[in-house]
C-alpha cells in the first residue's frame, strides 16, 4: 500500500535502480518518496538536489524537479534555489562523502544559516561509488581501500555537528529502523529552518566486505544491534559506546528561518531604493 502511494513520486521507467544488492539506498529513496506522498507535496513545487556518488543518483528515480550537482555542492545549490524561490520544497540528498567530507563547509553554513531545506544523508561510512575510500564519518580503526591497515582518524558525528552549528531539526536513524526513518523524515520535511536526517546505511560491497561485516542480512542485523536510543547512549560508560550508534532526535527547535529574515531585508532594500528614486 505504501509503495503504491509513493508511485507518482518515482520514475518507474528508471527502475530497478542501479545500486548493489543489499545497499541501503533503495530503502532511503522509497522512504523519501513515501514522505512526499504522505505530505501530498506538489511535484512541480518540489526540488531534490544531489551531489555525486551512489546516493547522488537518487534524483534519477524521483519524479520531481531535480538538480544533479557536483560533489559536495548540493547544499550550495539548494541554498540558491530556496533563497530565490522560498515557495519551493527543497531537499538535498547526499552521501557522507558528499555532505560531511567534500561538502563539509557548505554543510556547516547551511546549518547555521537555517534556510528551510532538508538534508537527507545516506551514511554508508565510506565513498561507495569510487571503491570504498574512507570519508569523514568512517570510524577509527575501520578498514577501507585507503586505510588497509586501519583508519587512524576519528569519524565525524554529523548530527552533533549539525546541532552545534544551529540546525533546527536533527535526527539519526538506520536503514533497519524504517518506522523511525518515516517519522523523522516527515518531521524534518515539515520543520521550518534547516533540518537533517542522517540514515546509517549498509554498503556490503565495500565497507562491509573490507570490515568482514557479512552480507546484506548480517549488516542489517548489525544496525539493529548497534543502534542505541540517544538518551540511553548518553548513560553508557565511554568504553561501551565503542561500535554503537546513537539514534534519535538531536535537535528540535523552533525559530525564524532565514528566508523570512531575508524577505525583511529585501523589503527594506526595496523601501530604501524607492526613497532614493523619489528623492531624485
Ligand atoms: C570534486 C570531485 N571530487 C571527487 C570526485 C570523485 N567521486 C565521485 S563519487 C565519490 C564518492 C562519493 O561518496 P559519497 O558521497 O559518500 O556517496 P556514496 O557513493 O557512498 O553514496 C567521489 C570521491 C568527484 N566526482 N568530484
Amino acid at each position: 500500500m505504501l509503495v503504491t502511494s509513493a508511485r507518482p513520486y518515482l520514475v518507474e521507467r528508471n527502475l530497478p535502480h542501479f545500486w548493489c544488492p543489499g545497499c541501503g539506498n533503495g530503502i532511503i529513496l522509497s522512504a523519501v518518496a513515501r514522505a512526499f506522498a504522505r505530505l501530498g507535496w506538489e511535484r512541480t513545487r518540489t526540488v531534490v538536489v544531489t551531489g555525486i556518488g551512489c546516493f547522488g543518483r537518487a534524483d534519477d528515480y524521483l519524479n520531481v524537479n531535480a538538480v544533479h550537482g557536483t560533489h559536495g555542492r548540493a547544499l550550495a545549490i539548494a541554498t540558491g534555489i530556496k533563497a530565490a524561490n522560498p515557495g519551493l520544497h527543497v531537499v538535498a540528498l547526499m552521501g557522507d562523502g558528499d555532505c560531511a567530507t567534500i561538502g563539509g563547509n557548505h554543510f556547516l553554513h547551511a546549518c547555521r544559516r537555517n534556510l528551510t531545506i532538508t538534508a537527507v544523508v545516506a551514511n554508508n561510512l565510506n565513498y561507495g561509488m569510487t571503491g570504498g575510500q574512507y570519508s569523514a564519518t568512517t570510524p577509527a580503526g575501520s578498514t577501507t581501500s585507503t586505510s588497509p591497515l586501519g583508519h587512524a582518524e576519528s569519524g565525524l558525528d554529523l548530527c552533533r555537528v549539525a546541532a552545534a552549528a544551529g540546525a533546527m531539526y536533527v535526527a539519526r536513524t538506520t536503514v533497519y529502523h524504517v518506522h523511525l526513518l518515516d517519522r523523522y523524515l516527515e518531521a524534518a520535511l515539515t520543520h521550518p529552518g534547516f533540518s537533517l536526517v542522517e540514515v546509517m546505511s549498509s554498503c556490503p560491497v565495500y565497507f562491509g566486505r573490507y570490515n568482514r561485516l557479512g552480507g546484506p542480512v548480517e549488516m542489517m542485523e548489525r544496525w539493529r544491534k548497534v543502534a542505541v536510543p540517544l538518551e540511553k547512549y548518553g548513560e553508557l560508560p565511554e568504553p561501551e559506546r565503542e561500535g554503537r550508534v546513537a539514534v534519535g532526535v538531536f535537535a528540535d527547535h523552533r525559530g525564524e528561518p532565514f528566508e523570512e529574515r531575508y524577505r525583511r531585508v529585501q523589503e527594506a532594500a526595496r523601501g530604501a531604493r524607492a526613497g532614493e528614486v523619489s528623492e531624485r
